[in-house]
């Protein structure tokens, strides 16, 4: 093996939880290199294996953020005209279904996820009538609508709180979470009202807001202007259904649930434990996150919603939970709840213990075993999501590639090849077809619109100022500034570049800004180059989907195995992909039917990465055939003319290089 470059530093690795479902059947075990073994055997099965397919475990949705796709009357923001117009592009890029980021009417402080009516679409977007031709259009092209539901919280110009808070005895008071504020002397003797818990809002401060009408507060887990639905209402749970229904009644396909697993609270709303103890507000996501009557609610929302539209789909979005035992409560079929969830467990790998712009060393072993955890854990009688970026994260590239021009492509591409290798749903999100990057640097984070990115920036500054005693523009940000530049949601949401024209890059014809910094980059990466380059990211996005189409018995279906010697430290990945039993299999390089697929992946920007290919457990393989590559067939990658490997053989890999070897 070469000399590896390593730019992360080496920690304790974290253990991968091994309370597989699936027991050992065979003799040949594979270390993670934890010192616990997993077997790679063909797993013992049981009958809950094969539940009826669906169209949505083939499916690659495409997530859109409306805002920034394609603004069709120059006002510097994306709208679904707009979106209308680039259907053919979607459809040339393969996709099955378009999850439509938040579009409802809002009073815009969170982009759209603060609703403030769930039968309208916000103004700067259209109207419901060019939702419905959005859905009819994309029908055309086979290509479904999910919807983004915010059913967590609304926004406080909803008409719903506008009631609830108008007086406490207003039928629609108990529709959100009020409380009386506790008074006690402060620190000083004065008599000093408090808030009712110590819960620190996801968006920095408490989590609580005082509303002189009533002289009570609302609980609201982000912005203050997104007031906590009471879900223990059952009133308020019938009224959210029948916005539901509303847009099934219209055709979407189903919904993306945010922040699902927030909608239970514990009656006594207790204090959290204190784990800053330089801050009055302390984090209650233990509190807050899979509470007590999350599950009944949901199973509840599966009878009375999408169990009435058959074939419809439920994503939910489930926060600051690792567990698998408790992920697995949520989408066990028999349990009747969604059908598949989004976790943040491998965005959590680079944050510290204070958040997202504080930092986390982090390995690549860790990364191997968060996607072989989740891989493993979710594969029998469960399903899951395969997503890199939202518009809630960072870019890719950036995140998890070496940050340089000079790889980008190459990492854009190594990363599809690794999402489009696993197994559930791929999830895709705009811009990252293209191998998008993070916003340049010189953009200054004062220019950044998130309200999170804003609040958790003027919090660190003001908590940091206030505990060294110093003024503001004397602290020094540049730890967290790194982080910001990684990580804040902004990235994600920067307008798509379609072209490289100034000013907007085909995204818009306005004469001023567009609502968010465009990135300065769009000369080297729009979409217009990439459909003309047969070598860009966006014409190996189109390959890796139709790959992944031609094979879904190992590609979706399959058991995942990874090859214990890759996981570790080292820049290699290396995993199979096996139909399960029962599937027949084909031979051969001339057959395009299924077989086992071995996936080699380089992590890192070291050339020339030796690796020796594995014998399989069924016993020594005569040889491979390169079903696909990152880079050209022959590049880095040893292979004979006919594009056949034989087994035993060590392959090199270039920087970032990926390989999907079949037997
Ligand atoms: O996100 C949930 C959430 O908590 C995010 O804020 C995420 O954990 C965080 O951004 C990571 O830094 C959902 C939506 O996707 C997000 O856009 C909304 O702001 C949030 O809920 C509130 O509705």
């Amino acid at each position: 093996m070469c000399h590896i470059k390593r730019s992360f530093s080496f920690q304790k690795l974290l253990s991968i939880n091994v309370s597989n479902p699936f027991r050992p059947t065979a003799n040949h075990s594979i270390s993670n290199g934890l010192g616990r073994h997993y077997n790679c055997s063909s797993r013992s099965l049981s009958s809950k294996m094969a539940p009826t397919r669906k169209w949505w475990q083939t499916a690659t949705i495409y997530e859109l953020y409306p805002s920034s796709f394609a603004d069709s009357n120059g006002d510097g923001v994306g709208d679904i005209p707009g979106i209308i117009s680039r259907i053919p592009y979607l459809a040339s890029i393969g996709i099955n279904a378009v999850w439509l980021a938040a579009c409802n009417k809002s009073s815009g402080v969170d982009m759209g996820y603060d609703v403030s009516d769930y039968r309208d679409i916000d103004s700067q977007y259209g109207t419901v009538n060019d939702m419905e031709k959005l859905i009819a259009e994309l029908g055309k092209h086979h290509i479904s609508l999910i919807m983004d539901m915010v059913v967590n919280h609304t926004s406080s110009e909803h008409a719903w709180f506008k009631e609830s808070r108008s007086s406490t005895t207003n039928p629609k008071r108990n529709w959100y979470i009020w409380r009386k504020g506790i008074t006690m002397r402060s620190p000083d003797g004065q008599l000093k009202r408090y808030p009712p818990n110590n819960w620190e809002s996801i968006f920095k401060g408490s989590a609580w807001e005082y509303d002189e009408r009533t002289d009570e507060y609302y609980l609201r887990m982000f912005a203050k202007q997104q007031p906590d639905l009471n879900w223990d209402c059952e009133e308020l749970r019938e009224a959210v259904f029948r916005e539901m229904r509303f847009w099934l009644d219209k055709g979407v396909a189903g919904f993306r649930m945010d922040v699902i697993n927030m909608i239970s609270k514990p009656e006594s709303l207790p204090d959290a434990p204190v784990s800053n103890d330089k801050s009055a507000v302390q984090k209650a996501d233990d509190l807050v996150c899979n509470g007590p009557r999350v599950h009944e609610y949901i199973q509840k929302m599966r009878r009375e919603v999408f169990d009435r539209y058959p074939d419809s789909v439920s994503i939910g979005e489930v926060i600051c939970t690792g567990q698998v035992d408790r992920i697995r409560q949520y989408v066990e079929p028999d349990r009747r709840e969604l059908d598949m969830v989004y976790t943040y467990d491998l965005f959590g790998l680079d944050c510290g213990p204070h958040g997202k712009f504080t930092r986390r060393p982090w390995v690549l072993s860790e990364l191997k075993s968060n996607v072989t955890k989740w891989q493993l854990e979710l594969f029998e009688n469960a399903w899951q999501t395969i997503w890199l970026e939202s518009h809630d994260s960072g870019r890719s590239v950036t995140r998890f590639g070496d940050g340089t021009q000079e790889n980008r492509e190459k990492v854009a591409k190594m990363l599809a090849m690794l999402t489009s290798t696993l197994q559930g749903t791929l999830f895709i999100y705009q811009g990252q077809e293209i191998g998008m990057a993070n916003l340049s640097p010189e953009i200054p984070i004062s220019e950044y619109p998130d309200v999170e990115t804003q609040n958790t920036w003027n919090e660190m500054l003001r908590s940091r100022a206030e505990s060294a005693g110093i003024s503001e523009p004397e602290v020094d940000m540049s730890d967290a500034l790194k982080e910001a530049h990684l990580k804040a949601r902004d990235h994600a949401r920067a307008p798509l570049p379609w072209t490289s024209e100034p000013p907007h890059s085909g995204f818009s014809t306005a004469t001023g800004k567009t609502w968010s910094p465009m990135n300065t980059d769009s000369h080297v990466c729009n979409i217009a180059a990439q459909q003309q380059d047969p070598n860009s990211v966006l014409n190996f996005w189109r390959k890796r989907l139709q790959i992944r189409k031609k094979y879904p018995e190992a590609l979706v279906y399959g058991s995942f195995e990874p090859v214990s010697s890759t996981m570790n430290d080292e820049p290699i990945f290396a995993y199979w992909r096996k139909p399960l039993p029962g599937v027949e299999k084909a031979r051969g390089q001339e057959n395009d039917g299924n077989r086992d697929v071995l996936v080699l992946l380089n992590l890192t920007a070291n050339d020339g990465v030796e690796f020796e290919l594995p014998i399989s457990c069924e016993g020594k393989r005569e040889r491979y055939f390169v079903l696909d590559s990152t880079a050209g067939m022959t590049e880095g990658l040893k292979v004979r003319e006919s594009g056949l490997v034989s087994s035993m053989e060590k392959v090199k890999l270039e920087a970032y290089q990926g390989v999907v070897l079949g037997f």
